[in-house]
């Protein structure tokens, strides 16, 4: 496998321009420490600062532009709010996904030694699982109208979409990971009381590829208890799979169980190769910090390592979850979790602990 990866960095909007910064310093860090090379390739557009001054997200040929890359990079999108957050969103992160079909939205949800939980009586190592999200469909359409507008009348009409073929290779791809994991159990997500035709349909579906995973155990909960019991009983959980919306509800949920969404991590994925992954924290944009320095670097941080697992760069990876242990253990911290460090103090002394 070649060790020369070619990345997009795009830093895109709010703290994402912040925190990139100190991805790619860890990177570089990682690259001398570890023998492997990357070209980094920046880029300014998909940001609401482009929109200004060309009057959308991103160039007619951005497919062209990344199509060659191993994998892109990616801060957070929205902001400021000239563009609206669903022209901002739908303009940039929802077509890489959808037009470079990354279908499998990778979430890790961990305790970390060093960081208050806001759970009473929680520990490290009491909450770690792995949020794994249908990532091109579901609840995220723009299929849908509005009848009457500005009318009494008014009716606005959105759909859902789920396809046996978009369900059935997140189910399966869940399966495998929670085959991988050493309690071997899956979650699944749902709302079929409620949501009475889609639901269990994705209950089924589940049933259906879970024939082929004898050895995991699962079980279904409803989307309204599955997140009381992030909250009061996260130790139950392990890998849990959730259609688009429900995923993105809960993979915001878990993290800030674990004392801050600063340190969550996520990987947009096609697993099959044929068009770039990416990678970003599951943080937005955060303009009420942005221009302080005080973001928390570490979801950036860590959505470049697990960049790095799937380039094949193992060690590094692991080299950059330890850094981050370390750091999260001794300090410093950055103001959500209680500390005065900046982004770029936080930052350096990841870089420094991967340097070795
Ligand atoms: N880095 C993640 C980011 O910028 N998120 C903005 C957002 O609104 N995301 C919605 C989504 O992930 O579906």
């Amino acid at each position: 496998m070649s060790r020369h990866h070619r990345i997009a960095a795009i830093p895109g909007d709010g703290i994402g321009k912040e925190v990139m910064p100190e991805a790619l310093r860890t990177l570089e860090a990682a690259q001398r420490r570890f023998g492997f090379r990357l070209d980094v390739t920046p880029i300014a557009w998909a940001s609401c600062d482009y929109h200004a001054q060309h009057g959308q997200m991103m160039p007619d040929d951005w497919k062209a532009q990344l199509q060659g890359q191993d994998a892109i990079l990616f801060g957070a999108v929205g902001w400021p709010a000239t563009v609206p957050d669903h022209v901002s969103l739908w303009g940039s992160l929802l077509k890489f996904r959808r037009e470079f079909d990354q279908y499998i939205n990778l979430r890790p949800v961990r305790l970390f030694e060093g960081v208050p939980c806001p759970l009473a009586g929680r520990k490290a190592g009491d909450i770690d699982y792995v949020v794994v999200r249908e990532n091109t469909e579901g609840e995220y359409t723009n299929l849908g109208g509005v009848m009457y507008p500005g009318t009494e009348r008014e009716i606005v009409i959105q759909e859902t979409v789920m396809s046996r073929f978009g369900a059935d290779r997140v189910l399966r791809y869940a399966y495998e990971l929670a085959r991988s994991r050493p309690r071997r159990h899956l979650t699944v997500a749902t709302k079929s009381n409620g949501i009475a035709i889609s639901m269990p349909w994705w209950d089924g579906r589940a049933d259906a590829v879970g024939a082929d995973f004898p050895e995991v155990t699962v079980d279904k909960q409803h989307i309204d208890i599955l997140s009381a019991r992030f909250v009061m009983q996260p130790g139950r959980f392990d890998v849990v799979v959730a259609s688009n919306l429900f995923g993105d509800i809960l993979s915001d949920l878990g993290p800030a169980t674990t004392g801050t969404i600063g340190l969550a991590p996520s990987a947009n994925l096609n697993p099959e190769r044929r068009f770039p992954s990416l990678f970003e924290p599951v943080h937005g944009s955060a303009p009420d910090i942005y221009g302080r320095n005080i973001a928390n670097p570490v979801a950036m941080v860590w959505s470049a390592a697990l960049m790095l697992d799937f380039l094949g760069e193992r060690e590094a990876h692991d080299a950059i979850v330890r850094a981050i242990e370390q750091v999260l253990r001794e300090g410093p911290h950055t103001p959500d979790l209680g500390g005065q460090a900046t982004t770029t103090s936080l930052g350096e002394a990841l870089a420094q602990r991967v340097a070795g």
